[in-house]
């Protein structure tokens, strides 16, 4: 009988971690989230306009509020990493999730967009790397 109450302690206890563990998967996951891009094209030039949407992958909302820490657009796509150009967030999103930035495409091709981010509420960092084609 003792042994019996012993695993049915042991049974319960599992139950009880698999439910903490269910919890956890449920929370969203800083891997969950990427940026994406509105538009894949941008016409060469100064001050052009890029947008991003930030996006929880796993329920499919734009997510606001992101403290955006990294930004670096350069030529790698293109084999040109040390081509890089300056990039600059723009204030007032145009919706919530969504942000910009003014940059200056200076060549046509495939440029590379690294974003670093904060989400709120979550630990780790949103890390995205986006290809946007500049064109003529
Ligand atoms: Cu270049």
């Amino acid at each position: 009988m003792k042994t019996f109450k012993l695993s049915r302690a042991i049974q319960a206890a599992l139950i009880g971690i698999a439910v903490v563990g269910s919890a956890q998967i449920a929370l969203a996951d800083i891997k969950d989230y990427e940026f994406r891009l509105v538009e894949p094209t941008v016409t060469v030039g100064k001050d052009k306009v890029i947008t991003v949407r930030l996006v929880n992958k796993t329920i499919g909302k734009p997510v606001p509020d992101a403290v955006i820490f990294a930004t670096r657009l350069d030529m790698a796509p293109e084999g040109m990493p040390e081509m890089a150009t300056r990039i600059a967030l723009e204030p007032g999103a145009a919706e919530p999730g969504s942000y910009r930035f003014k940059a200056t495409f200076g060549m046509e091709g495939k440029w590379l967009l690294s974003l670093g981010a904060k989400v709120q509420g979550e630990t780790g960092t949103v890390e995205s790397k986006l290809v946007i084609t500049a064109q003529k």
